[in-house]
């Protein structure tokens, strides 16, 4: 028996099995719309057999765009838009998650292939980046961000919610929040963003009060039978990582009691002067701690791209969920292939008969 091809239960749905492809911007989007880039994109992923696709980070405001050709969800064109990937997402058996998000102080930059730095202050396209405080993030991105005011964290507050009802109208079943990577909601929680002295700021429940608040505005409009999920970066990598762990634990426990259903454990990117211990699967003990000790299904990423890698990690009960990211970019059908190496014998319940038809008759690896 497969751990990773058993099926997991959260709220009313049910995923056909443990492996999720976590949300991946494309930086294709005009004005934050989809197009067939998109349409495309999704719906192979889909079709590949993993059982849950989360669409890319989408932006709540313009101005928490990432870059310019990120998606948005600030208006019901936008919505509109996206409920065809939702329902192709579906069609092909995943369910369909997408994550909304504000990119704070690493908002107005160019593609990752296209310098990845700042959009020149002389653009035309270019814009000002809200963040807790005045402190720029560095390194590539070093331009200083507006401290919000009360207005402003009031507003962003109220985009999240009116973008957590487009989602849900527009046929998403699973919505993840993005508090992680440095963007808005991490660099409230961060002491290397966040040097406020008001009610969003300085102690651990200060520092945690825009992520309580923005999820309890959003539990009161996202639909009580569907999964409320949130990506948190628990560990920096900076030399402090014990009291950051045990803050983000109770972080977690707290974000639990606000109704949260899974955390997809993350690393913070705050700091361009992290040293981060890249290495296969090298999240997945920090992962399982969370699980543990806050008593929430968890989700995690981070090269995690072998068959057995993934299935351990389920079995040993490090994760609830998979995410395998880059490597369904370069193989959409990363699933189908999981089970034939996993001794998975019929993998018709994973492709659609077009391909599965094929593939299981002739042998192909
Ligand atoms: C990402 N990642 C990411 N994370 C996130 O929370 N929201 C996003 O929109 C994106 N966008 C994104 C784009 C691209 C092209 C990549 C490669 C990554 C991070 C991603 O979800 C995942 O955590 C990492 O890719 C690590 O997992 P893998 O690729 O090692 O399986
Ligand atoms: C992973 N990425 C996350 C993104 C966009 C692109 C890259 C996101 O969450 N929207 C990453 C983040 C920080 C540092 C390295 C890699």
């Amino acid at each position: 028996m497969s751990a990773l091809f058993s099926p997991f239960k959260l709220k009313d749905v049910t995923l056909r099995n443990r492996i999720a492809i976590p949300p991946m911007c494309q930086y294709q989007a005009s004005d934050g719309l989809i197009n067939d880039w998109h349409r495309v994109h999704y719906a192979a992923l889909a079709r590949g057999g993993a059982g849950l696709v989360i669409v890319e980070a989408t932006a709540v405001a313009p101005e928490g765009r990432i870059t310019p050709a990120c998606l948005g969800l600030w208006n019901d064109e936008q919505a509109q838009a996206l409920a065809p990937v939702a329902a192709a997402i579906k069609a092909a058996g995943a369910v369909p998650g997408i994550q909304i998000g504000h990119a704070g102080r690493k908002a107005n930059a160019n593609r990752p292939w296209e310098g990845d730095d700042h959009i020149a202050a002389n653009d035309a396209r270019a814009w000002q980046t809200l963040s807790p405080s005045a402190i720029a993030f560095g390194a590539n991105l070093p331009r200083e961000p507006k401290a919000m005011t009360a207005d402003d964290i009031a507003r962003v507050r109220a985009d999240f919610v009116a973008a957590a009802k487009r989602a849900r109208d527009a046929g998403f079943e699973w919505l993840e929040l993005h508090f992680a990577h440095g963007y808005l909601g991490q660099s409230f929680f961060s002491v290397h963003a966040n040097q406020r002295n008001d009610a969003w700021g300085g102690s651990f429940e200060k520092r945690s009060r825009f992520l309580l608040e923005t999820l309890a505005a959003v539990r009161q409009v996202w639909p009580e039978h569907l999964p409320l999920t949130a990506r948190f970066g628990v560990i920096e990598y900076d030399g402090r990582d014990e009291e950051t762990l045990a803050e983000s634990i109770e972080l977690a426990r707290r974000f639990k009691r606000e109704g949260l259903d899974l955390l997809s454990v993350s690393v913070g990117f705050s700091t361009p002067a992290a040293n981060i211990p890249w290495a296969p699967a090298f999240l997945a003990p920090v992962a399982e701690r969370v699980r543990r000790e806050a008593g929430l299904p968890v989700a995690s990423a981070w090269g995690i791209d072998t068959p057995e890698l993934a299935e351990r990690t389920v079995r040993d009960g490090q994760l609830d969920l998979v995410m395998v990211g880059r490597a369904h970019l370069a193989n959409p059908h990363w699933p189908f292939h999981a089970a034939r190496q996993l001794g998975i014998e019929r993998t018709s319940w994973v492709l659609p008969a077009p391909y599965a038809h094929w593939l299981e008759r002739y042998s192909v690896s």
